[in-house]
């Protein structure tokens, strides 16, 4: 029997690259998950140029943040965004934070706490991240995290740490 149809659900995702020319990669990246059938752009923050956070023999990054309205399923949707991580040609290695073509990460699904052993949202590093905080906050200034606070106190509370927003 097929599920039920989901109402719209409002979701928040970030982009990462540092590799095989990321600006590319992202404008890519956005494209696909637009294209996703039960995904619907509603917003794309600016592109930002960030230091890596982890290991530093890495090149820098570029991150942005995407609001979409979506009636997908949470897991359905983070299999949707790993499908579009290896077509991007995106290797997962045993190496924790490392460099890649692309990283998409589900931040907020509507206003759910998700705890599976695949999916953890909203994201366990949203809060103390310039280069997930600034973007989400350029698209998204009223936004409150569940169980964190509003999105605009805990950018108060971060510093930049070399973040650069492009035009
Ligand atoms: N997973 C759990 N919750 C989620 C979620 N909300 N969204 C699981 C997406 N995936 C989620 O992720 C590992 C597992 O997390 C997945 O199998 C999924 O089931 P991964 O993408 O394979 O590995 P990862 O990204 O290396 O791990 P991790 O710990 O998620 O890394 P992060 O937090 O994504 O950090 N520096 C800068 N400047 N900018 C960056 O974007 N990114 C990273 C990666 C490191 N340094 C960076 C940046
Ligand atoms: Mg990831």
């Amino acid at each position: 029997m097929n599920n039920p149809p989901i109402e719209p659900i409002a979701t928040y995702i970030a982009l990462g690259s540092n590799l095989a020319s990321p600006v590319s990669q992202i404008k890519s990246a956005r494209s696909a998950i637009a294209a996703t059938e039960g995904i619907i752009e509603l917003a794309f923050s600016s592109l930002y140029h960030s230091l890596p956070m982890g290991p530093q023999d890495q090149p820098d990054y570029i991150n942005a943040v995407m609001a979409c309205s979506i009636t997908l399923a949470p897991l359905a949707l983070l299999h949707c965004l790993q499908a579009i991580e290896r077509n991007h040609g995106r290797v997962r290695k045993n190496e924790r934070w490392g460099a890649r073509t692309l990283d998409l990460d589900i931040l907020l699904y509507n206003n759910q706490v998700i705890d599976l052993p695949e999916l953890t949202v909203p994201h366990s590093g949203l809060c103390e991240r310039s280069f997930v905080l600034y973007p989400l906050h350029e698209i998204a200034p009223d936004l409150i995290i569940p169980g964190k606070g509003a999105v605009a106190d805990l950018l108060a509370h971060c510093p930049l740490a070399g973040l650069q927003r492009l035009d």
